[in-house]
């Protein structure tokens, strides 16, 4: 770059984030807060794959909203104090979006957090940097941090990280390393052994980074307040070379520690490719070892391990204070940033009860689970419509039989015909030209206890009579004096000489297969004096379920005398009939729409027209 001693980042620099990367802005702003910096670094974020927007975020205990632009230009225009651009773009839109960035002679200093950029790319955004003096930190790096002035991305990763390692202020330790993963390991063993950390580069792991060694440490050797070194190099590349030599030149002054990793490389008897694309040694003067031992000759303090880093950092530090170089200020305790919920949950530090309790499905897992029963084995299982039923509504697996009943009622009550309240009113609905939803809607709302929605009541009339110990005939004849009707009782068009054959063979199932069918008897016995008064007052099928469910519940062994009763009271039975119905009125829906039958209005002549007798003085 034109001008490497340049000072990249201060308390009020500006950035601008390319992608939709809300933690890392979180962070940043965190880190800003816990920084006591006036405002947010983060100006904009640029998205193109959305509309502009704003997003929320939190500043401190207060909420913020940060613009979403979708396109640069507008981003750059708006926000024209931000210099930084930190770009998330993928590696494959990393090289026309930093292109298109370096339009923008605003931005200074470009951060690429992508890895595996193909190299001749990567050189080309090198070059074009260097000819308009824009400093590019990467690409394939964490970014970097300035305690107090900004923290680029997830750089120092969460805040207690950032706090343990006493980012949220300056000290006097400036460092460069390749490695993201290593300068949190940098952060953590200068905070321990120093006064802290001044700024940290990460220039990334690609054999041709945007920025090098070479330019940050320049910057920090013309930094006032930077007063010591350290520098984490790696196996691969002979960049520590040009160390050596501005150590050699006196262009490196400030004392600087020095380690490059990767010595263990000696151990292997082939070439050694490390995690990073530029970390292989291609000659003997790339190897880790030859270069610490340079290092070492040109005068850097190099540890004879990793291990004894920090040790001496630690050295080199104390002799600093001891000449009154560094002068160590008084800690003073950063604000605090309200940690976040979740964060606090996991942690285990917080509680809070539940607004909403389930327990019927949970597909928070890596399967999702009805009743607690992973959904690939309902299918192992063959559980089928019933089975699953039985575990969403009755918490529970009900034997085969039971599950086989359950299908044999939706499927019995599937559909009745047009001309029923339901189908007419999903019909009409439909020929209004309505969706899906509003007719099915529109139809369902007609269910109630005398179409379709007397499974409930009949359930509770009947299982009430026979446990207050009512024969049928008192029953029949409380329910007359008391002037209601028996829920379940009497059909429109089936009667004793045209018998519902749903009932018949759901009649006969529950005979067959039920442990024992008490109430349903009992219906048969109020049906005998119900249709030897009218022919039409048979048990119907809204009446039968209702009757054979209870048996069910209370015979099939699976609940409690308690847990039957509560699904009576609760009212779970009209749901067959809903469930079962919904079916047939999705079919007059669609059967409509096939039909393309127009707007429905009922004729005149079938409509009695009753106006209220008016007076002769009312009529002038
Ligand atoms: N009477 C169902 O009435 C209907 C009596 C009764 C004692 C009774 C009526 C009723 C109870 C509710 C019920 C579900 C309205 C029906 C269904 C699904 C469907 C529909 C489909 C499908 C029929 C004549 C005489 C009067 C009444 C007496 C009538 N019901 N007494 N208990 N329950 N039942 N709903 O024919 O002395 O002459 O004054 O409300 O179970 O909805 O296919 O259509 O799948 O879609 O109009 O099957 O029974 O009889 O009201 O003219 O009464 O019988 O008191 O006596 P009707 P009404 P009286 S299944």
């Amino acid at each position: 770059p034109s001008t490497p001693s340049q000072t990249l980042f201060t308390a009020s620099t500006k950035c601008i984030i390319w992608g939709m990367q809300q933690r890392a802005v979180q962070g940043m702003l965190d880190f800003d807060y816990v920084c006591s910096r006036k405002e947010p670094s983060v100006e904009a974020m640029v998205y193109p794959f959305t509309g502009d927007h704003k997003q929320k975020f939190y500043w401190g205990h207060k909420e913020i909203l940060i613009p979403v632009y979708k396109n640069m230009a507008d981003a750059m225009k708006k926000h024209p104090s931000a210099d930084v651009m930190i770009s998330f773009a993928s590696l494959r839109s990393a090289y026309d979006s930093t292109v298109e960035t370096m339009n923008y002679p605003q931005i200074r200093t470009i951060a690429i957090i992508a890895e595996g950029i193909p190299e001749n790319l990567t050189r080309q955004l090198i070059k074009m940097a260097d000819e308009k003096g824009v400093h590019i930190i990467g690409p394939a790096t964490v970014g970097g941090v300035k305690p107090g002035c900004l923290k680029i991305g997830n750089t120092g990763g969460m805040l207690d990280n950032i706090l343990s390692s006493k980012l949220y202020r300056p000290g006097s330790v400036a460092y460069v390393s390749r490695s993201g993963g290593m300068s949190n390991e940098l952060n953590n063993i200068i905070a321990l052994n120093t006064n802290g950390v001044y700024e940290g580069i990460a220039i990334g792991g690609d054999r041709y980074p945007g920025t090098t060694f070479m330019d940050h440490l320049i910057r920090y050797q013309n930094e006032q307040d930077v007063k010591m070194l350290v520098l984490l190099g790696e196996v691969g590349g002979v960049e520590e070379y040009r160390i050596t030599q501005a150590i050699k030149e006196g262009r490196i002054t400030k004392p600087l520690v020095a380690w490059c990793i990767g010595t263990c490389a000696k151990m292997f008897t082939s070439e050694v490719q490390f995690g990073h694309a530029g970390s292989c040694a291609n000659a003997e003067a790339e190897t880790a070892e030859a270069k610490n031992k340079a290092l070492c000759e040109a005068g850097a303090h190099v540890p004879r391990s990793f291990d004894e880093l920090g040790t001496l950092i630690k050295e080199v530090y104390d002799n600093l204070v001891a000449d009154g170089i560094i002068v160590p200020k008084p800690e003073q305790a950063p604000p605090t940033v309200p940690m976040d919920f979740s964060w606090a949950r996991e942690l285990g530090l917080i509680r809070k009860p539940a607004s909403f309790m389930t327990s019927i499905c949970d597909e928070r897992g890596q399967e999702l689970l009805y009743a607690g029963i992973p959904i690939t084995e309902i299918f192992k299982e063959d559980m089928g419509i019933g089975g699953v039923l039985s575990l969403l509504w009755f918490q529970r697996r009900l034997p085969k039989y039971a599950t086989k009943f359950i299908e044999m009622c939706l499927m019995v009550t599937a559909d009745h015909g047009p001309a029923v309240s339901g189908a007419h009113n999903t019909i009409v609905c439909a020929r209004a030209g309505k969706d899906l939803v509003s007719c099915l809607a529109s139809g369902l709302l007609t269910i109630g206890e005398r179409f379709g929605g007397a499974l409930d009541a009949a359930a509770k009339q009947f299982s009430d009579a026979v446990d207050s110990g009512l024969i049928p005939m008192e029953f029949v004849n409380k329910m007359r004096k008391e002037g209601n009707l028996i829920m379940g009782i009497g059909h429109r068009v089936k009667s004793i000489n045209n018998p519902d054959m749903r009932v018949v063979i759901l009649k006969e199932y529950a005979k067959k297969t039920f442990p024992a069918t008490p109430l349903l008897n009992y219906a048969i016995e109020v049906e005998k004096i119900t249709t030897s008064k009218k022919p039409n007052l048979i048990l119907n099928v809204d009446g039968f379920i209702g009757v054979a469910f209870v048996d069910l519940l209370r015979e099939c062994g699976c609940f409690t005398r308690e847990e039957a009763q509560e699904y009576i009271d609760i009212g779970a039975l009209n749901g067959l009939f809903v469930l079962g119905r919904s079916m047939g009125f999705i079919g007059h829906f669609l059967d409509q729409k096939r039909l393309k039958q127009g707007l429905y209005r009922h004729p005149w002549d079938d409509i009695s027209y009753i106006m209220p007798e008016t007076t002769s003085e009312q009529q002038q």
